[in-house]
């Protein structure tokens, strides 16, 4: 998830606290960034576990619902003696908490947004909610909501803490999101049926983290630590080939549905480093594997260059790797090639997300636990600085943390690893999207039709060895 930003104010989450006692709130969701949908709200908050709901309107309430129990969409009523709904205004001293009719079950576990009988939020898939006090819980509709029924913003947050008293719990609800992750990446099938993997190309200044991001998913793929690519530190890129590399799912597993490429790094100088017409030709599939990017490859004739390309040896998402202890010093000679970059990438219609490595490094509070950054306000101040300076929307902006000296994984490292990974692989599915040409006629588009029109290769549980 990208470092999306609560829009409670220090009063508001005071008040959403009291309701509590001693938690933590984990922002899941964020309506404003990742939509005002149910398929978007179950994206991101099914199976976390307790969770509350936060609902902004404009007439300046703060109000939504908690429960105890996971959102799974099985369809079924969810009885839970903990749910309760509030609401929080200025005109309030202490918020109101509204628990549940005795009897009555909390919430309809459906597909659709959250519904609490009295409360359905994200109401036919818009920025609204549906009240009918009287349906699981009463309330006067003025006290909880005011007479509006809109919402300027909708959020949902994991309640942690009180619940993982015991720490087992804690530990079992990450293992099931790390294998939920692991499974959707395995499972990932490009859009169009020629292309079996989808390819991502990592480009960043010398030493931002590239190889170890590779490093980093293979290691957590494969179970143990992996070191394919050198990395390290030196004057100029330690990385002079350009790889494309394959991750398998376990020692003797089958090959992920996907390809990390990884270049050598970009230096100010014009002359040193990865020159931008070879990203180009990278772009456009023609950079052979193991090319050594020693100097501009324009010659057509040159043995790293692959004349006849298809759909599958292109790049389908561009990965910006930047150290996040490196922000401010970007300098206006590197921001300018990325902005290059970025032009040519656009011009090729391949979507772009930004890696923000090292986060470790750059935050104490992130160094001591992984899952703090996000709420690391440093973190969030980097992201923001990196979106502004190379114009890449926030919610494109991913914080991650290679494996660097460590001698064995971490499970929220993966988490966060495995985060950003499939969040390239959504984006790349938007690219094959736009490779689509749906108006063509059926017979002359050969190549070009969605791998959905076939059944689906799934890796199974059994061909993947070490999930966890
Ligand atoms: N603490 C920490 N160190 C990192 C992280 N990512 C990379 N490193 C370290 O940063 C140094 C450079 O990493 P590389 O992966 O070689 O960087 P690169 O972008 O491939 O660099 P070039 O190939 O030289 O362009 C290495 O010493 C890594 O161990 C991270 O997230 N946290
Ligand atoms: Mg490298």
């Amino acid at each position: 998830m990208p470092p999306v930003i609560s829009s409670l104010s220090k009063h508001q989450e005071k008040q959403l606290m009291s309701l509590f006692g001693h938690v933590r709130l984990h922002l899941l969701y964020k309506a404003t960034i990742h939509g005002f949908t149910a398929a978007a709200f179950h994206g991101h908050c099914d199976r976390q576990g307790p969770t509350v709901i936060v609902a902004y309107n404009a007439a300046g309430f703060v109000f939504g619902a908690y429960t105890s129990k996971d959102y799974t969409q099985s369809g079924a009523a969810v009885i839970d003696g903990e749910a309760f709904l509030y609401s929080i205004n200025d005109g309030r001293k202490e918020p109101l908490r509204v628990g549940g009719i005795s009897g009555q079950h909390a919430f309809t576990d459906e597909g659709s947004g959250p519904n609490y009988g009295a409360l359905v939020f994200l109401h036919e898939d818009k920025s609204a909610v549906q009240s009918n006090p009287g349906s699981c819980f009463n309330f006067k509709p003025e006290e909880m909501h005011g007479t509006d029924l809109k919402l300027t913003e909708f959020e949902v947050y994991r309640v942690e803490g009180l619940f993982f008293k015991s720490p087992i719990r804690y530990i079992f609800m990450m293992c099931r999101k790390k294998q939920q992750l692991m499974k959707s990446i395995q499972n990932y099938q490009p859009e169009i049926q020629t292309v079996n993997q989808a390819c991502v190309l990592l480009v960043g200044p010398v030493g931002a983290g590239k190889s170890s991001f590779f490093n980093s998913i293979n290691s957590a793929f494969r179970g143990n630590m992996t070191c394919q690519a050198i990395t390290g530190t030196a004057g100029t890129s330690v990385t002079t080939q350009y790889r494309a590399y394959t991750i398998k799912a376990g020692r003797r597993g089958g090959n992920l549905p996907l390809v990390l490429c990884d270049t050598m790094g970009l230096e100010e100088n014009p002359e040193s480093g990865l020159n931008i017409d070879d990203v180009v030709s990278i772009f456009k599939g023609h950079m052979v594997d193991r090319y050594q990017v020693f100097k501009y490859m324009r010659a057509l004739d040159s043995p790293g260059y692959k004349k006849h390309v298809n759909l599958s040896d292109r790049i389908h998402c561009l990965a910006y790797v930047i150290d996040s202890c490196k922000v401010a010093l970007l300098s206006q000679k590197m921001v300018d090639k990325f902005s290059a970059i970025r032009k040519k990438a656009n011009q090729l219609g391949i979507p772009q997300v930004l890696l923000m490595t090292k986060v470790d490094e750059a935050c104490p509070l992130v160094a001591k636990d992984i899952s703090n950054v996000y709420h690391s306000v440093y973190i969030q101040k980097k992201a923001r600085q990196l979106s502004e300076s190379l114009g890449i929307p926030l919610s494109y902006v991913m914080p991650v943390k290679n494996y660097s000296e460590e001698l064995e994984l971490d499970q929220n490292t993966d988490i966060l690893l495995f985060m950003a990974l499939e969040q390239m692989l959504n984006y790349a599915d938007s690219y094959f999207e736009n490779q689509i040409v749906e108006d063509r006629p059926e017979n002359s588009r050969p190549e070009l039709y969605r791998s959905s029109d076939h059944p689906r290769q799934f890796l199974t549980e059994r061909d993947d060895p070490k999930i966890v």
